[in-house]
């Protein structure tokens, strides 16, 4: 049976970071809709950020994207944050949108954009250590394009010269993230395509590198659930970038294409115990909304994830052992299935208004009057950071 004081308490702990980008405007490489209202530099977008974490209770980080979030002075930005309410969480690196990387960053075949790239990650270590971020985020869009344009080989030997390097300049708490994804905007093969590729350059750098799975990161049809019960028990899941997807890296709201899906890695997170933030696992969205309204959607996406945890904390596991034990497959699914059908939306407006807050923050943002507010003072908002 499930302790349902135990249930709220670890709902009411959950954290969901959510990224500086997915405030701004975006797209796809056909246009790129403007929005009114949409934050004019990276303060803004924090101030957005921390609507989200004030309604929701469950968002009290927000990653950065460097240099999209470039500022002068990052402690500024640290404290500003602070006294919004939230916290600065992962520094995403971008190594992916000057023209020199065009045969790649830390894997390309020339010794002087290797050498920037990693100067470029460095200097997101600084970025952390001005701001208290934890997390280093790398995401390489390295790879190749046709068969024969580069040695896979040279390119691994590269990928882990650098790593080394970024690994060695780590202090304190700091760790990093290695999000691997199939392809794009490499086609032919990505330097880092899987999780199996991250994991063994972790491995050999040592326990502050881990393993962000990215859900939209994968073929169709890839059992992510697998990836995380297999990535928390070698002690190797550092992150999410959580979002859906229908054909490819979609980054639509997480748990909006597939529920279930969520449902079922939430769940595998619960059954491992490592879903409450002392866990070291980042909870952390990576969308963008590029028809829809963004703090609205953030905020849905929130309590999608919320959803999920929801049921995976009301799922019967003692009920679960017993009919795995007794090797009844279909009592066992139907254990599942049962937590996957509650109804939680009354459980976690119990849980909001524990926690002194609206129990509809959806209703109670369309109440603030925050989104007439930016739209009368912001002319001008910023693009995420691609698509221009
Ligand atoms: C790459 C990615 C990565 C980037 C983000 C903007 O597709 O998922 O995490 O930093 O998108
Ligand atoms: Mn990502
Ligand atoms: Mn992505």
């Amino acid at each position: 049976m499930t302790d349902p004081a135990a249930v709220r308490r670890d709902l009411a702990a959950q954290s969901i970071d959510t990224p500086s980008w997915a405030y701004g405007n975006s797209g796809t490489r056909f246009k790129v809709f403007g929005q009114a209202g949409v934050p004019r530099d990276p303060w803004e977008k924090i101030a957005d950020a921390a609507v989200v974490h004030r309604l929701t209770g469950a968002a009290p980080t927000v990653s950065l994207h460097i240099p999209w979030d470039r500022v002068d002075d990052y402690a500024e930005l640290a404290k500003y944050a602070a006294e919004q309410g939230v916290g600065v969480g992962a520094i995403n690196a971008n190594v992916f949108q000057d023209d020199d990387y065009k045969l790649g960053s830390v894997t390309n075949p020339d010794s002087r954009v290797r050498r920037k790239a990693v100067d470029a990650l460095l200097a997101c270590v600084d970025v952390m250590d001005a701001t208290g971020s934890r997390d280093l985020k790398l995401w390489f869009a390295d790879g190749t394009n046709y068969p024969g344009q580069d040695s896979m080989r040279a390119r691994q030997d590269r990928l882990t010269e650098a790593l080394r390097e970024v690994y060695a300049r780590l202090s304190g708490d700091q760790r990093f993230l290695l999000e691997y994804k199939l392809f794009e905007p490499a086609f032919y093969h990505s330097d880092v395509p899987d999780w199996g590729t991250s994991y063994a350059h972790c491995l050999e750098l040592g326990p502050r590198a881990t393993v962000c799975i990215d859900t939209g990161h994968h073929a169709p049809g890839t059992n992510i659930e697998f990836i995380v019960a297999f990535l928390v028990r070698a002690g190797r899941l550092g992150a999410f970038d959580f979002n859906s997807r229908f054909y490819a890296d979609d980054d639509l709201m997480v748990g909006a294409a597939d529920p279930f899906q969520l449902f079922r890695i939430m769940n595998e997170i619960v059954e491992a115990g490592v879903h409450t933030p002392d866990s070291g696992i980042a909870f952390m969205l990576d969308q963008c909304h590029n028809i829809e309204a963004k703090i609205p959607a953030i905020i849905r996406s929130v309590m999608n994830v919320q959803e999920a945890t929801a049921k995976a904390l009301l799922l019967d596991r003692d009920a679960l052992a017993a009919a795995r034990a007794a090797g009844d497959v279909l009592g066992a699914n139907e254990v599942l299935m049962d937590a996957y059908a509650t109804d939680v939306r009354p459980l976690l407006r119990l849980v909001r208004e524990e926690q002194g807050l609206d129990p509809d923050p959806l209703r109670a943002y369309h109440r603030s009057g925050h989104q007439e507010r930016i739209e009368a003072e912001r002319v001008g908002g910023t693009q995420a950071g691609w698509g221009a």
